[in-house]
């Protein structure tokens, strides 16, 4: 499942350069070029689904999987405390309509 128009189908697929954090058979995982925090890391599915509650219904079993990355990349690059972020709709600030987890860490959090 793929869309052609999808910045981050690209991405997994290397036809956009990005920074690898991590990868397997269902995810790929990437350095946020506008880092939020000393580790912002995005965890991608790669299968194209438009937000995290698509994906929740048609895949639980995948957003859980994207949570064990993203609890993998918080433990090998700080000491497993980390954010986790999915941006829901224009409104809640989400710009590319391919779910992903922002993973926040590497350095104490301010509120
Ligand atoms: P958002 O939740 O849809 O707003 O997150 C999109 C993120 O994708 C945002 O943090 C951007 O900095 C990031 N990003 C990227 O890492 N590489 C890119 O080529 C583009 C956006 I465009």
């Amino acid at each position: 499942m793929k869309d052609a128009d999808c910045l981050f189908c690209k991405i997994i697929d290397c036809e956009v350069p990005s920074e690898k954090v991590f990868e397997d058979a269902q995810v790929y995982a990437f350095k946020d070029i506008n880092p939020k925090a000393k580790v912002h890391v995005l965890v991608v599915p790669r299968d194209h689904y438009r937000n995290v509650d698509a994906l929740a219904q048609a895949d639980p079993a995948l957003l859980a999987h994207m949570v064990e990355v993203a609890q993998g990349i918080a433990d090998d690059a700080y000491n497993g405390s980390y954010r986790l972020i999915f941006n829901t709709g224009e409104d809640a600030g989400q710009t590319v309509f391919h779910v992903h987890a922002h993973v926040l860490t590497g350095e104490p959090m301010e509120e």
